[in-house]
């Protein structure tokens, strides 16, 4: 059950950092901490900042960035690339110092290759750590021990020739699983997340944490049809196995001992469900909710996908939404059209008017788009593979945007991935001081969360009968109330009302297209071409 009072997690907003693509402090072409650090006032601190709660950064340890940063190869350092133990304590002591949490990234299914556990493991079958990871002979007649396959493409099993057994790899073979089942394994992974426990962090998010274990036995996989080979099974022994209860309670039971610390699990192959279940006292704070990443931009697939939350998940968890992140393309760019601009303020609002803790993509404040790139420019793995099937994860990945200087601001540098070429015109500073921008409905919107207790606690009520057009919504809380509507298209729009409501009790909170109408009637709401208004009631 959810404690009475109040978390920070559940009341705040996190925003995400790809760090790597944040800001650079010492002109190397890619993000780090000092220059994370020299941009803390952008985040929250100072009455122009944006005003969030807490920062989650991608991981920041030593990775020979095969799948960058999400192969480890020490996971109690920080990546020299990115800065010194040093600058991570300085870091933690500004964000605090502003209001801001940190949240790490840990990447327990997998290390890379070349950490110092994994070399041990493949020089004998006898070595201190054959055991850490997962080695299998091959099937008797020859060939890798079942059908599993990688999450980026091929089989999931490496032959080693020098022992002469494979090993499970979910994703590259330079990311080999670490055997969970192993306790050696657990103690020190948990001994590594004590290390940034002690360091001061407020929580985690854990990288695919269902794909920990696997089923003991390893059985082939059930098939049936899809695109790419890991598509085409049932995941029923690769993720989702039971140890994963007791792990997570033992992971839950350390983080307890530190006050006010929260975990976001990474869940992979989503369904609400099955997230609800890690959820509580004895597993994790929140599940990451991927329902709002594959919905078409129609307001009856979101309406649904804020209810289907809000059931499965009402007894012992708290909901949290998600429009982009480093693995998807930007909201902006799956649904913005013609409009992107518009799309992106009625985006906001549909994420941070919820009840549950929204994530902000860096960059989406500002209506940021996926950077068109050619084929030669593309350095992830899966998009190398797939392209042009899929171009990868490189375009939502792009350097900030900061101002309309040299390389916008980001790097004084060659940056690692290359930069939007509109950036002279849709970059932060800009966005800053126009206050019909993206940015500052983002700001607006923040702060009128943080004093509207409805718009952070209060529950979820459709107001509007299922249209394609738009979506009206309260949220209900015991001294105020939220009325929320939403037009999702480039023409005005009128929203009818399940049950009537009394208009003079509202009063406008916020509006992304002031001048458009926003008309509430006792029986419906008629809205302007892509409005999104925000309006409050006590009592
Ligand atoms: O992602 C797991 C995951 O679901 C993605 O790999 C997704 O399938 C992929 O992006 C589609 O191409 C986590 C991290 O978020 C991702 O960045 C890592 O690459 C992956 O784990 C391996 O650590």
């Amino acid at each position: 059950m959810i404690s009475p009072e109040w978390e920070w997690w559940q009341d705040g907003v996190i925003y995400h950092v790809y760090l790597r693509s944040f800001a650079d402090g010492n002109g190397d072409g890619l993000g780090d901490l000092p220059g994370l650090i020299a941009r803390l006032d952008y985040l929250n601190g100072t009455p122009d900042s944006l005003g969030v709660d807490a920062i989650w950064i991608s991981p920041c340890f030593p990775s020979p960035d095969r799948d960058y940063g999400y192969d480890v190869s020490d996971y109690t350092a920080i990546d020299p690339r990115y800065g010194s133990l040093d600058d991570f304590d300085r870091l933690i002591a500004e964000a605090h110092r502003r209001g801001i949490r940190v949240l790490l990234d840990l990447v327990y299914n997998h290390t890379s290759d070349q950490h110092p556990w994994f070399v041990d493991a493949r020089t004998s079958r006898t070595s201190p750590h054959r055991d850490w990871y997962v080695w299998r002979d091959g099937r008797p007649g020859g060939g890798p021990p079942n059908n599993w396959q990688s999450v980026f493409g091929g089989k999931a099993w490496e032959w080693d020739p020098a022992t002469g057994q494979y090993y499970y790899h979910m994703f590259l073979r330079e990311q080999p699983d670490l055997n969970w089942h192993n306790p050696e394994v657990r103690r020190a992974l948990l001994e590594a997340t004590r290390f940034w426990l002690e360091r001061g962090v407020d929580g985690f998010r854990l990288d695919v944490f269902n794909a920990w274990y696997e089923h003991a036995d390893y059985p082939d996989n059930p098939t049936k049809l899809g695109l790419r080979g890991f598509d085409r099974q049932h995941h029923i022994y690769d993720v989702d196995q039971p140890e994963m209860h007791p792990a997570l309670a033992e992971l839950r039971g350390l983080l307890d001992l530190y006050p006010q610390r929260a975990s976001v699990g990474e869940i992979f192959i989503a369904d609400p469900v099955r997230a609800a279940s890690y959820c509580g006292d004895r597993g994790l704070h929140m599940v990451f909710n991927f329902e709002f990443t594959h919905r078409r931009w129609d307001p009856r697939a979101f309406g649904a996908a804020i209810e289907r939350a809000d059931r499965s998940l009402a007894a012992d968890g708290w909901p949290c939404y998600v429009l982009s992140n480093h693995d998807l393309p930007r909201h902006v760019t799956r649904y913005g059209g013609r409009h992107p601009h518009e799309v992106a303020r009625v985006a906001a609002a549909l994420l941070l008017t919820q009840r549950g803790t929204p994530f902000v993509y860096y960059g989406e404040e500002i209506g940021l788009p996926d950077v068109p790139l050619r084929r030669d420019q593309i350095v992830d793995p899966p998009g190398r593979r797939y392209w042009p099937i899929y171009k990868g994860r490189d375009p939502n990945r792009g350097p900030m945007p900061w101002g309309s200087g040299r390389n916008a601001d980001f790097t004084s540098g060659s940056p690692w991935l290359p930069l939007r070429r509109d950036f002279g015109t849709l970059n932060v500073d800009a966005q800053r001081r126009d206050p019909r921008s993206a940015w500052s409905f983002y700001r607006d919107l923040l702060r009128l969360r943080r004093v509207t207790p409805a718009l952070r606690r209060g529950e979820f009520q459709r107001l509007s009968r299922p249209s394609r057009d738009g979506l009206a919504y309260v949220r209900i809380a015991p001294g105020g109330q939220a009325l929320v509507a939403l037009n999702f298209r480039a023409a005005p729009v009128r929203l009818e009302f399940e049950h009537p409501i009394e208009p003079s009790d509202w009063s406008l909170g916020l509006a992304a297209q002031p001048e458009r109408a926003a008309a509430l009637t006792p029986d419906a709401i008629a809205l302007g071409a892509f409005q999104a208004v925000v309006f409050i009631r006590s009592g």
